[in-house]
């Protein structure tokens, strides 16, 4: 007997189908352990309900989708740049603003002031925001400490809340985010101590699931980008990588090198890069938070990565710098207004690519037997309503490892 089997409800899988959505007209899903047991049509079921499970659950005849993914967030961190935003709309650029010693490292010296508490209520209220309309999974990365101690302490406090709520947190560690102004001029010695100090007291602690770093004009080096996915590597942590997003760098082509989960940002990304990817299986996170904030006008190569069938995947790059986003859902319609993604691909990309893009395309991101049964209850008519919206929550419920929990 399943723990629970739950009816009435139209169900959009996301696999791979000649279906849209992989869509199932009047649903059934069964779940024991944790994870799907059966999925399907109703009228396949193998027997009556009440002798299939001990709990009969009805849907309501709502939309179910996955659990979303949020797979590219820095949701912990102090302070706000809102500031920076009057500065931007006077007429300065994010890179002349980081160059002034604004930007990421203004957000550093908050980050570096909070203690661990405070940054918990902090990214805490941030996160119970996209958890509200779905989200089960989370990447949060680290970045704003920039040394041992507070890159170590952003990691706590990424794994704290994953323990503290109803949501499956990975962790990335992002020491390689900006140039802490300690170590002003001397960008090699700070890429020595991330790759001799931080990664190894990160790892000690198993604070990390992945290693990034922004490879930007402004940020760091091919090279120096090298270094760091070179001792990911002595540490068995697969790697992802900001690459492209303001400058080509090659960075895709770098990631791709490793064997990176994802590329993210790719607006500058050439057909070299792509055919990397595409050759090593990684996927290309888009964020379209962070291209309408920035109000970049290079449109990431959409068409080309969907010819060479490389995943894409979409993310809120939450963070108070060039993404200040709280809605994944405001993200599904970004990335149809303005990258032209259909709202099926749209919600592909926070679901079943979403999962790949963290190395969790087995556990989770798609409704289908084997996987965690993660879902979300909808009150709308048609999945694309989901992208449709800029504002308004239509979750009507989630279900997490198989139980209610929102
Ligand atoms: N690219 C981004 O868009 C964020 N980090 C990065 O490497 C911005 C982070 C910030 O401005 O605080
Ligand atoms: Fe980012």
């Amino acid at each position: 007997m399943w723990d629970s089997l739950w009816l009435n409800g139209k169900i959009a899988t996301m696999e791979p189908s000649q279906v849209p959505y992989g869509a199932l007209d009047d649903g059934a899903i069964g779940i024991e352990d944790g994870q799907i047991a059966w999925v399907g049509e109703r009228a396949r079921l193998p027997d009556e309900p009440k002798k299939l499970a001990k709990q009969i659950r009805d849907a309501g005849g709502r939309w179910i989708t996955p659990g979303l993914i949020d797979c590219h967030t820095h949701l912990v961190h102090g302070g706000n740049r809102a500031r920076e935003f009057e500065l931007r709309l006077q007429g300065a650029s994010y890179e002349e603003i980081a160059k002034a010693g604004g930007g990421i490292v203004s957000t550093v010296a908050a980050t570096r002031d909070a203690d661990e508490e405070m940054l918990l209520e902090l990214s805490g209220q941030r996160l119970d925001l996209l958890l509200a309309e779905g989200v089960t999974t989370v990447e949060i990365k680290s970045g704003y400490g920039l040394d041992v101690e507070n890159e170590m302490k952003m990691l706590r406090v990424a794994r704290l809340l994953g323990k503290g709520r109803e949501v499956t947190v990975k962790t990335t560690f992002l020491g390689a985010h900006a140039l802490p102004p300690e170590f002003a001029g001397r960008s090699s010695d700070y890429i020595d101590q991330v790759c001799a100090e931080q990664l190894p007291a990160v790892t000690g602690e198993g604070l990390a699931d992945a290693v990034d770093a922004f490879c930007e004009d402004i940020a760091f080096s091919p090279d120096e980008t090298r270094r760091v996915f070179e001792a990911a590597r002595t540490h068995r942590l697969p790697v992802k990588l900001h690459a492209e997003q303001l400058s080509n760098q090659g960075g895709a082509a770098l990631a791709a090198e490793f064997g990176a989960l994802s590329a993210d940002h790719l607006e500058h990304l050439d057909a070299a890069g792509i055919e990397a990817m595409k050759e090593a299986g990684t996927v290309a996170v888009l964020l379209p938070g962070a291209f309408y904030f920035l109000r970049e006008t290079k449109l990431p190569p959409i068409e080309a990565l969907r010819e060479a069938k490389v995943p894409i995947a979409i993310a809120s790059d939450s963070n108070p710098g060039s993404s200040p986003a709280l809605s994944l859902l405001l993200m599904l319609n970004m990335a149809c207004t303005l990258f032209r993604m259909t709202p099926e691909e749209a919600l592909a990309g926070v679901t079943r690519e979403g999962a790949k893009a963290l190395g969790l395309g087995t556990e989770t991101g798609t409704l289908r037997v084997g996987k965690w049964a993660d879902f979300v209850l909808w009150d709308i008519e048609d999945p694309a309503e989901l992208a449709y919206r800029l504002g308004g929550n239509p979750c009507a419920g989630v279900v997490r490892g198989g139980t209610v929990v929102r």
